[in-house]
């Protein structure tokens, strides 16, 4: 057993007790009532849900095993010489409940190093796919594909206990982290630089090794991406991508199909696809406004007229949060220092200066506020990654982080399968109607 398998496995049982002894005391207590407006909006704010790995303040934004983003900027190891906090880090908070040591984020580092081997039947999936298909189409084929690999499937079929359904989940949801860059990377390398492939370097750390595969080898874009890995890394469990992931593996599946399942709902405009929306958007408005820094007046009536046209406008707005979100801000302090002239930048940022307001006004929405992908998109352009059909794919990378760890902890905990009761407008009429 590897050395983070091991400490992994000296302290579930301790969790395992803690959780059952709460809800042997606690069971039938109540935590909140549910209003027929929730079951038709999405089930908004209904708690419904254990997520062990981060919990999401609708006012302060995402704290990640109790921990908000500055907090972990300041106590998370960083890459020798950066700056930057290693989404390694993160993802050794989630799964253990501990902040990690540059041993413990070294560990890691290695252990995914080892892990990324990607079988080579995943290419050729993904190259039975047209250039032209979406890369979250390429991804998520790709990533199932590895499938074949899968510890969890194997060790069931020969009738593993109960018990242990952590283990290979553990393995799987290690190697599906390790080797979604590579994966990530093809289908950039393959999409958009004529399949000029870029082998791995294993002495780089997960994301600076991405970077470079991808093909943008500065320090600085290394810097970017692994300040991008971790802030994307996990947003509480409700959200689509991790709802799915945990209720697909409820059933028992895999973590590679539950995680593609979770890809599918990130692919959603709505969610993770929002990011390049956001750059689709702001290139649509400049066009329409034949290029340069536009002023407010014209963002303003852009604005405008997207919401008449009755579409929504990317990058604003979410279902819980209720302020500026933090990852944002993240993103927006890495602009401020490293290209605060940068053109996009200063869009982006007068953007924000005038969005809100305008959202406010129409009365209806309840967060006229930036979220995640706002910004993401800038800093990527600003390197050159330009081509933004590709942005939900490193949301993805990310996701992964906190979903994975999730996956394995419902496993330890041995969460059973998810089936929530549905009802009907007809039943519901006739309970209340005869009141
Ligand atoms: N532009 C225009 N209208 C918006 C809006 C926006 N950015 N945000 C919300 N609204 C509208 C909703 O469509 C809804 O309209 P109807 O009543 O006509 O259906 C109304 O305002 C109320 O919505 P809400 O309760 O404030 O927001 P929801 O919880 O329903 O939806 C979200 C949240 C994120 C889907 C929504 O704000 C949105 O569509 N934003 C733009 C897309 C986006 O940026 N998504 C990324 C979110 C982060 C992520 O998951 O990555």
């Amino acid at each position: 057993m590897d050395k983070i398998k091991e400490k992994f496995s000296s302290i579930i049982d301790g969790s395992i007790k803690e959780v059952k002894d709460f809800v042997s005391q606690y069971g039938d207590e109540v935590i909140g009532e549910i209003k027929i407006n929730q079951l038709y909006a999405g089930m908004r704010g209904m708690p419904a849900l254990i997520c062990e790995t981060s919990k999401l303040d609708n006012e302060e934004g995402i704290r990640f095993r109790g921990y908000s983003i500055p907090e972990l900027q300041e106590k998370l190891p960083k890459y020798p010489g950066g700056e930057q906090v290693l989404p390694e880090g993160i993802f050794y908070l989630m799964l253990m409940n501990e902040l990690p040591n540059d041993d413990d984020v070294r560990r890691v580092s290695n252990n995914w190093a080892r892990r990324a081997i990607v079988p080579h039947h995943v290419f050729n999936v993904i190259d039975a796919l047209p250039k032209t298909a979406h890369p979250m189409t390429q991804f998520i084929a790709g990533l199932t594909a590895c499938r074949t690999e899968s510890e969890f499937q194997k060790d069931y079929r020969e009738g593993i206990s109960k018990s242990d359904y952590w283990s290979p989940t553990f393995e799987d949801a290690m190697n599906l982290i390790a080797r979604l860059p590579r994966i990530a990377a093809y289908i950039y390398r393959r999409c958009y630089h004529n399949g000029d492939h870029i082998e791995p370097d294993s002495k780089l750390d997960w994301g600076g090794n991405f970077a470079h595969m991808l093909g943008f080898d500065s320090d600085e874009f290394k810097e970017m991406m692994r300040m991008y890995l971790t802030i994307h890394a996990d947003h509480e469990g409700g959200n689509v991508s991790a709802h799915a992931i945990h209720l697909v593996g409820s059933a028992l599946t895999d973590p590679y199909l539950s995680f593609g399942a979770g890809m599918a709902g990130l692919a959603g405009p709505l969610h993770g696809l929002a990011n390049q929306e956001v750059i689709r958007w702001i290139q649509g408005m400049k066009k329409d406004l034949g290029g340069g820094l536009p002023s407010k007046e014209q963002i303003a009536n852009y604005c405008k007229k997207t919401l008449a046209e009755g579409k929504v406008i990317p990058g604003f707005g979410h279902a819980v949060l209720r302020k500026t979100d933090p990852r944002y801000t993240a993103q927006r302090e890495f602009a401020l220092k490293f290209m605060p002239h940068d053109e996009l930048f200063l869009i982006v940022s007068r953007i924000y200066e005038v969005v809100p307001e305008i959202l406010e006004a129409t009365g209806k929405i309840k967060n006229p506020w930036p979220n995640v992908d706002a910004h993401s998109g800038q800093l990527l352009m600003h390197y050159g990654l330009t081509e933004y059909d590709f942005y939900t794919v490193l949301f993805g990378v990310s996701r992964s982080l906190g979903t994975m760890a999730s996956l394995v902890w419902d496993r330890v905990l041995g969460m059973p399968i998810e089936r929530p009761g549905s009802t009907t407008t007809e039943l519901l009429k006739k309970k209340f109607n005869s009141k």
